[in-house]
């Protein structure tokens, strides 16, 4: 599977609620296909790093207050700051694992009881992923792993809504995983799924765009 000279990488998405694995996952995926020889970069929104993803940091640790429809197009607005950069490296041959996209944007927000088509609506035309994989995990047994941190929206109740809106966002880009299983199995299993769709972008399945 190492890359030819004008094929593309893939973009792949892994989404759930906190504590679901996702970050180790990501990692993991990450090193298993650099081992592999292919070129491949570890994303995550939020993206801290920009001056948008700082107000969102600090809003995250209860350090700012903002409006719930002002803080949700800074989430949109630090994923259209790397829009280009993000298309530039998936056609030049890089894949992108990224941790976290859209669809927490609108499963969070939506939980807070904002309309979901309107929490839609600026994500539109962003690039899609050619894969999301869903870690399924519920609220209940995510929280017992060690107990959520104290990040505005690490809660029960409001990880249970999240679930609930994300199990709406599903479409045939998605692949649910059991996050309960043990970390290497899953591993296994993700490796497996990344890797098929890996192959299928660099047979030449066009880039899409989100939600139009
Ligand atoms: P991390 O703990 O993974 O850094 O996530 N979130 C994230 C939103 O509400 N909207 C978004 O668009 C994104 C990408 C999920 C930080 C928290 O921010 C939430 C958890």
């Amino acid at each position: 599977t190492a890359h030819n000279d004008n094929s593309r990488g893939s973009l792949i998405v892994l989404e759930g609620l906190d504590r679901s694995g996702k970050t180790s996952q990501s990692n993991r995926l990450v090193t298993f296909l650099k081992e592999k020889g292919l070129s491949v970069e570890l994303w995550r929104f939020p993206d801290r790093s920009t001056s948008t993803g700082q107000m969102i940091s600090a809003y995250l640790a209860n350090e700012s207050q903002l409006d719930d429809r002002a803080i949700h197009l800074l989430f949109s607005a630090n994923r259209w700051e790397k829009r280009s950069l993000m298309e530039s490296k998936v056609m030049s041959g890089t894949s992108l694992i990224i941790d976290r996209y859209s669809y927490s944007g609108v499963a969070f927000s939506a939980a807070k009881g904002l309309d979901v088509e309107w929490c839609k609506a600026p994500e539109v035309g962003l690039i899609a992923p050619d894969l999301v994989i869903y870690l399924d995990i519920s609220a209940e047994k995510a929280a017992e792993r060690g107990g959520y941190g104290t990040e505005r929206y690490e809660q029960l109740e409001f990880q249970k809504k999240v679930a609930e809106h994300y199990r709406t966002l599903y479409d045939a880009s998605w692949k649910i995983v059991d996050g309960g299983l043990p970390v290497e199995t899953l591993e296994e299993q993700i490796r497996e799924i990344a890797l098929g769709c890996i192959l299928t972008c660099q047979k030449g399945k066009p880039l899409s765009k989100l939600w139009q």
